[in-house]
């Protein structure tokens, strides 16, 4: 099994692979159940709007019950675990929560944003974890990406302004605001 073989799988499940990293007793990602170490975490994620459509798609969305995105993530997330020898970690079910911000700084470009989000230099503001996968092999990963934060070259920083935090995400020049159907269902999540 691939790094490259593990995202294609993913992203055909509706979930983007986003980086990874080789833990550290300092990172905090749980033993695995036979209590030695995980090899490596893998983030998994949307990117913009990109793999919204198989969760449109899926029996969660359409049937009517509470939490459907985390539930989603369960399954789908929970059988890789089981396919690929690992256990899945989630960004929700907290507190106490998982550290998934410090994680997938570890794991790709990302750096805090003026709104606090994690900014990304392709995505944005847009996009999220699903959960991750700690894995018991060692998975060679691809080069780190040292691409630096999007708002150190944003000489004009417009998320600055605006005083209400959706104007002021929706205000960010680098990556594509969610898709309409998308976006009313996290307002509807967020109680909004
Ligand atoms: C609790 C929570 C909330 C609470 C916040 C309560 C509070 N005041 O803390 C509420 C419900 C308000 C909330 C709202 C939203 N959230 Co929220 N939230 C979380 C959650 C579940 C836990 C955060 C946490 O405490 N983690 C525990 C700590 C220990 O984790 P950590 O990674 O180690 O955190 C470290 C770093 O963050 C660092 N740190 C913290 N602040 C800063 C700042 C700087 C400058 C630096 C360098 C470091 C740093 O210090 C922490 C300790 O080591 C995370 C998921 C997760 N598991 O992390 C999502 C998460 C942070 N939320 C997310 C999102 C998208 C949102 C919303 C936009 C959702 C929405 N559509 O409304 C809003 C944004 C609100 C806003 N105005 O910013 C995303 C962020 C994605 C991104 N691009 O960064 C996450 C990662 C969820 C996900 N599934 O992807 N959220």
């Amino acid at each position: 099994m691939s790094y490259e073989l593990l995202a294609r799988i993913a992203e055909a499940r509706g979930l983007a692979l986003r980086g990874g990293f080789h833990p550290a007793p300092d990172d905090h990602v749980p033993d695995l159940p036979d209590q030695t170490p995980p090899g490596t975490l893998l983030m998994l994620g949307w990117t913009g709007s990109r793999q919204w459509p198989v969760f449109a798609a899926s029996a969660e969305y359409g049937d009517g019950a509470s939490h459907p995105l985390d539930r989603w993530s369960r399954r789908i997330i929970g059988a890789m675990a089981h396919e690929f020898g690992g256990i899945a970690l989630y960004p929700f079910g907290g507190p106490p929560h998982r550290p998934f911000l410090r994680w997938a700084q570890r794991a790709e470009a990302l750096s805090p944003s003026p709104l606090g989000l994690l900014v990304h230099p392709d995505w944005g503001l847009w996009h999220a974890w699903r959960g991750a996968l700690a894995l018991s092999t060692r998975l060679r990963l691809p080069p780190p990406d040292t691409r630096l934060s999007p708002c150190s070259a944003c000489p004009t920083q417009p998320c600055r302004r605006p005083r209400d935090f959706e104007a002021a995400r929706a205000a960010c020049p680098v990556g594509t605001p969610y898709s309409p159907c998308q976006d009313a269902f996290h307002r509807k999540a967020a109680g909004r």
